[in-house]
């Protein structure tokens, strides 16, 4: 089966991949938005991206260590998420899938709640209202599509813009390429388009689906498929900070008020394996890592800030020193945090006792207890 073109549609970049300003001609009606950017944000954009890959590569080694049940990598889709991570606004609201962890450092969530998450220490992990209106990690694909749908239909509901966009709310939701593929997605977009919901949907297209290529997903490029739905949709360079922060910026403005809902296709790559659980040389070839290791998004910000002289060596001293910091306090938090109790498994299967739980719980603690001391 020969696979679908991916590369015939425009992608919005400013920064070229050797780290030059270099807006492109679908970049342009998206500059003033760059204007947004103090010299302290861009840096900051640069300490965002380096952290959490930092903390990134430490989960992962705490999973192969046997402290976590599975870590699911960002590496290599930190421009895409940090640029629209802050390109939203404190009253937005985020729905992520289960690889967004720089947004939801940027949103005010507590790292090591995604860690207990995948430790199997809780269900969920926090309160969405007191972090950032940043919601749950949603591992049934595609899903969190349709709540973010609905939240910002009850939005659109609730009445008018006001027109102030430090007020008005939008809803901006992240999946990946496979999860185009998912009814919920599909449903999702239309009930959007339907209502005019104040949303955008942004999509890393990191090339897979596990094993699955995004050629397969699509015949066509994913960016002209949205706008079958009635989405303004645009394609960006995912690896390029600038272009996912002022892209992003507009699409949600565009949505607060009232202009309808958006689409980004952010093109980037899955440097890592799928999760902790997957062996990617099974199924690609590493030209194509190769290919995309080139394109790194941090490395190419980095020339960025050192052309325009925004960042010293002190600067990214100080980056680095922050990222280790990190990467040593999720450690020390990760080993304090314990073993989950056999009944956590149970306990939420059904509201009240029930006989198929009851029995699986007990035979597993007669299992347990068959080790000698209780663990
Ligand atoms: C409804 C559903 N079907 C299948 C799966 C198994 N599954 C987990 S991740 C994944 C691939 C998702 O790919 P994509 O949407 O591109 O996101 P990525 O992991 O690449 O970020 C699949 C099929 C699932 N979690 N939920
Ligand atoms: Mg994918």
């Amino acid at each position: 089966m020969a696979d679908a073109p991916q590369h015939d549609a425009v992608s919005v970049q400013m920064i070229s991949p050797e780290g030059r300003f270099e807006p492109n001609a679908a970049a342009e009606e998206f500059l003033p938005y760059l204007d947004r950017l103090d010299e302290d944000r861009l840096r900051t954009f640069y300490r965002d991206m380096a952290v959490i890959r930092r903390f990134d590569a430490e989960v992962g080694h705490l999973q192969r260590q046997g402290q976590l049940a599975l870590w699911v990598p960002s590496h290599g889709q930190e421009a895409a998420q940090v640029g629209s991570g802050h390109a939203a606004r404190p009253q937005d609201s985020i729905f992520p899938a289960y690889r967004e962890h720089a947004v939801a450092k940027i949103r005010g969530v507590d790292l090591i709640d995604i860690v207990r998450m995948l430790r199997g220490l809780t269900h969920g992990g926090w309160v969405p209202a007191e972090h950032g209106n940043f919601h749950l990690y949603t591992l049934v694909i595609g899903s969190q599509t349709l709540h973010a749908t609905g939240y910002a239909m009850g939005i659109a509901l609730d009445g008018a813009p006001t027109g102030d966009p430090e007020k008005d709310e939008a809803v901006m939701v992240y999946f990946g390429d496979g999860a185009t593929s998912q009814g919920d997605t599909n449903e999702a977009m239309i009930w959007a388009a339907s209502y005019a919901t104040p949303q955008v949907f942004f999509l890393q297209n990191n090339h897979w689906a596990i094993s699955v290529p995004v050629s397969r997903q699509s015949r066509t490029p994913l960016v002209d498929r949205a706008r079958g739905f009635g989405l303004r949709s645009t394609r960006i360079d995912g690896n390029d900070v600038l272009a996912s922060y002022a892209v992003t910026a507009k699409q949600l403005d565009d949505a607060r008020a009232g202009r309808g809902p958006g689409f980004i296709e952010a093109m980037t790559y899955r440097i890592g394996a799928h999760t902790t659980s997957d062996d990617p040389t099974r199924y690609r070839g590493a030209d194509e890592l190769k290919f995309w290791e080139a394109r790194d998004p941090i490395t190419r910000y980095r020339h960025h800030l050192e052309q325009r002289e925004l960042a010293d060596a002190a600067f990214f001293a100080d980056v680095e020193s922050e990222a280790a910091d990190l990467a040593a306090d999720t450690r020390r938090r990760t080993l304090a945090l314990g073993t989950p109790g056999i009944d956590l498994i149970f306990d939420n299967v059904y509201a009240e006792d029930h006989p198929v739980p009851r029995e699986q719980k007990k035979w597993l603690q007669d299992y347990e207890a068959g080790f000698g001391e209780a663990r």
